[in-house]
């Protein structure tokens, strides 16, 4: 941590960024760290692979955010780079070798345990596998430098702790997350805008969505396994974007006999976004990077290519044995 504090301390051009396909943490942690490193006068911008899905405009990204899908060719040259809620630089392709060439030095911050096979990130790097959120990290870094927070950074902070324990539900048995919302609350950051911006956005298209994809749901081992595909023709022609597929594992995982689901949300042809999550004592980090992913012990992801029959096949097997030696 005094490591990561120096080498901003001692930075003058700074970027930060995020995996792709970036999600309420990353995004908050990033912005964060925007507002505060300007507040003591840093040249910092936030550079992201990928566009910022819609649900978090509110936070004025459009107008803050760099994607290097529009310009490959932006001038990437910096001091320092920090990196946000993921320590695998794969996620962060094409811009990572970018990075690479122009960059002085790269740091990861995060809370994901790292890869047991896959790139390993640099051993500056700031990951505490303790925290429930990135942005816990990202408040201990701002308080770390000595930069009082503001509305800005509080409702950046507030955005990320909440997106990623989903409204205080996963809090990893700390009180550490509550700890720092009741300090956020203190400026005015509007808290009931941000839950209803991350947890209220549903349109009467997702809707239908989702009435569709629940009644295919397939359910395995007793009712404790669910495996859903949503298709790429149903993702396009309901106007869904990527990340929204995300909202429909966590809402089967409300099944309360469920142990895990998985998802397979089609990119291409044969080419998918493979999503699992799993309850109490089951671990799914290690099937997730079977297929060269990663994640968390219960919420893990990988990009996977196959034919859907032959790789649902694999994971339901590999789940049904994971499953019946912890019931
Ligand atoms: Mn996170």
């Amino acid at each position: 941590m005094t490591n990561i504090t120096d080498l901003i301390r001692k930075s003058q051009k700074i970027i930060l960024s995020t995996h792709r396909q970036c999600d309420g943490d990353g995004l908050g942690a990033e912005l964060s760290l925007y507002y505060a490193l300007r507040k003591i006068k840093k040249d910092v911008r936030i550079i992201n692979v990928d566009s910022t899905p819609r649900k978090y405009r509110f936070l004025g990204t459009d107008k803050i955010i760099a994607l290097f899908q529009n310009n490959p060719a932006m001038d990437l040259a910096a001091d320092l780079c920090l990196i946000f809620d993921t320590n695998d630089e794969r996620l962060l392709e094409p811009l990572y070798s970018g990075l690479k060439k122009h960059v002085s030095q790269i740091v990861f911050i995060d809370h994901h345990p790292l890869l047991q096979k896959g790139p390993q990130p640099g051993s500056s790097s700031f990951i505490d596998t303790s925290a429930a959120s990135t942005g816990e990290l990202a408040y201990r870094m701002i308080k770390d430098l000595g930069i009082e927070l503001d509305s800005e950074i509080a409702r950046a902070l507030y955005t990320s702790i909440t997106f990623d324990t989903q409204l205080y539900r996963y809090i990893r048995n700390s009180p550490e997350s509550h700890l720092i919302a009741a300090e956020l609350l203190k400026y005015e950051i509007h808290p009931q805008e941000v839950h209803r911006a991350l947890f209220g956005n549903q349109t009467v298209q997702k809707m239908a969505f989702l009435a569709k994809a629940l009644g295919q749901i397939e359910y395995f081992c007793h009712g404790q396994l669910a495996v859903l595909r949503l298709s790429d023709a149903d993702l396009i022609s309901h106007n869904m974007e990527p990340d929204e597929a995300r909202d429909v594992i966590d809402m089967i995982m409300n099944i309360e006999t469920l142990e895990a689901a998985v998802i397979f949300r089609e990119d291409a042809e044969n080419e998918y976004k493979l999503s699992i999550r799993s309850k109490s004592k089951l671990e799914v980090l290690s099937i997730a990077e079977s297929f060269g992913g990663g994640g968390h012990t219960h919420a893990s992801g990988a990009f996977i290519k196959g034919t859907y029959i032959e790789l649902k096949d694999r994971i339901v097997k590999d789940l049904t044995k994971k499953i019946s030696q912890i019931t």
